[in-house]
């Protein structure tokens, strides 16, 4: 089935390649997609280019774009099951995480839909009676839009709601991995009205599908969300022709735990923190670190529930958490815990693969936990990206601080404390884009969602989340155009 949608055609790739989608909880064959090469997206970005030069979509009012995004929102609700599910054979996730990656999803678009156009700009006092000035906001142009595996459509959805909000077309390159619930949300932009050539999809590998994005002259800004490595290939490469680039390249998230935290409550979100779709997640708190005198006892009972969590496919209602996305990634998962006990780390729990005979055809590791880390580990500074909670040690408040920031990355942090000025003076100290106390994971749409340091560049949700895909455009206009004659000799 063709499955590249370009120009508003669903078309197949120009060399008729093909990839096979399997569900990383047992292997399954889920799909047989479409596999695009860099001519499939450059035909992806002409269209994009075409419909934003000459169509009506730029120049459509913004209150009547935001009604088109809350129509989406409507038909995503209506079709929610179909997608929750796709989206969770693809990832292997739970079906009920992939009902709340759905409603949230479902926010996203609610949520740009209803703020398109309530900021018209503003007028500029100019001191005088014959010019008036005025900032407005207006559309980047083409954008790129990468996304990874993790949450596909919620990611797809915090890059194409705000993008289509502002006025802008894109091209949409999923990741590989998990195609599918990008094929159907190219099907529901269609049904809710958007035209052709605005929302484009390629489908394939980074290098060959994914780079044209940040490479191509004709593409005006490049929104990835991935990895390090890749996040800096995709900004030098933008470079070249100096698009705008966003990025959103993961953490290593400190969870600061005092003495005095509720010892339950920080226990029960240590560990969602970090076992929560098998640590796959950017702002998963994998680096617990523990205050000296509450070490012992916070660890063993973290130790002892961890050992406890079930896993499980998608569909299985008794598990709590799921596979890895690939045997790449598991093997890369096996690889930092093997650095991390080479350099000294105590295995406490996990440490390896689960026997349990049904789980033999998917990609599970079992929720592990390494005690006695230090902040020089490679365990410690890298994203495992995998069920893997690292312990530190810590005693006061300068230390966790110092700890908690001793990162290349800053995507996020949590705090737990009972001393309301500690838990204030300490989240002032962080350099994480997102800081919760007494709390791990949560977000709102109106929120901005973004990284400090090696994070990322730009935000995405919230107000000025829209701003990564606007221009903002000063016009000044001479309301009394007259000779000036200020160069008496100058011919005229
Ligand atoms: O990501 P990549 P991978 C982290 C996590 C994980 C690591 C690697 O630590 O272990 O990244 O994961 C596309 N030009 N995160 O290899 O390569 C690719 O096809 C343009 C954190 O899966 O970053 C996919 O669509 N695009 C993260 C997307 O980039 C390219 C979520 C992401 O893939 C490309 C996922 C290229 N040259 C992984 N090469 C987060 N921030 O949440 C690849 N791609």
């Amino acid at each position: 089935m063709a499955d590249l949608f370009i120009d508003g055609a669903w078309t197949d790739p120009v060399e008729g390649g093909r990839r096979t989608i399997h569900c990383p909880a047992d292997g399954s064959l889920v799909a047989t997609v479409s596999e695009g090469t860099r001519a499939d997206t450059e035909a992806a970005i002409a269209a994009a280019r075409r419909a934003f030069d000459e169509g009506p979509w730029p120049l459509t009012p913004a209150r009547e774009r935001g009604r088109l995004l809350l129509r989406v929102a409507d038909l995503l609700a209506r079709e929610k099951k179909e997608f929750a599910r796709a989206e969770s054979l693809d990832t292997g996730k739970r079906l009920v995480e992939s009902e709340y990656d759905l409603d949230d999803v479902i926010a996203c678009f609610r949520y740009f839909g209803g703020i398109a156009g309530t900021d018209a700009g503003r007028v500029v006092d100019t001191g005088r009676d014959d010019a008036v000035s005025q900032i407005v906001y207006e559309p980047l142009g083409v954008c790129g839009l990468i996304t990874p595996w993790n949450y596909p459509l919620l990611q797809t959805s915090w890059k194409v709601a705000p993008a289509l909000a502002a006025g802008n077309t894109f091209v949409l390159k999923p990741s590989e991995l998990t195609p599918s619930t990008a094929i159907m949300l190219m099907r529901t932009l269609d049904e809710a009205g958007l035209p052709a050539g605005v929302a484009n999809l390629v489908l394939g590998a980074g290098p060959q599908a994914g780079a044209p994005l940040a490479e191509h002259p004709a593409v005006d800004m490049v929104s990835f969300t991935g990895g390090l490595a890749t996040g800096r290939r995709v900004m030098a490469a933008a470079a070249a022709t100096v698009k705008r680039v966003a990025l959103e390249l993961g953490g290593k998230n400190p969870n600061i735990v005092f003495a005095d935290a509720d010892f339950e409550t920080a226990v029960d979100f240590a560990l969602t923190a970090v076992f929560l779709h098998s640590g796959q997640v950017c702002s998963a708190g994998a680096r617990l670190l523990v205050e000296d005198s509450l070490h012992d006892a916070f660890v063993d009972e973290v130790v002892r529930r961890a050992e406890r969590i079930r896993l499980g496919g998608p569909f299985d209602p008794e598990a709590q958490t799921g596979p890895l996305i690939s045997a790449e990634h598991l093997a890369k998962v096996e690889d930092y815990v093997a650095a991390g006990l080479a350099e000294g780390a105590v295995l406490r729990c996990g440490g390896g693969r689960p026997d349990a005979p049904d789980l033999a055809g998917g990609h599970y590791y079992r929720p592990t936990v390494l005690d006695g880390c230090r902040r020089d580990m490679r365990v410690v500074r890298e994203e495992s990206f995998g069920p893997v909670l690292t312990v530190e040690r810590f005693s006061g408040e300068d230390e966790a601080v110092e700890l908690g920031n001793d990162t290349d990355y800053g995507l996020a942090g949590a705090v737990w404390t009972t001393d309301a000025g500690r838990a204030r003076r300490v989240a002032a100290r962080l350099r994480h884009g997102t800081v919760w106390i007494n709390d791990y994971h949560p977000y709102v749409p109106q929120a901005e969602w973004g990284g400090f340091k090696q994070s990322g560049i730009g935000r995405e949700l919230g107000p000025t989340g829209l701003d990564e895909y606007r221009e903002i455009k000063h016009i000044w206009q001479n309301i009394r155009p007259r000779p000036q004659r200020w160069f008496p000799d100058f011919p005229h």
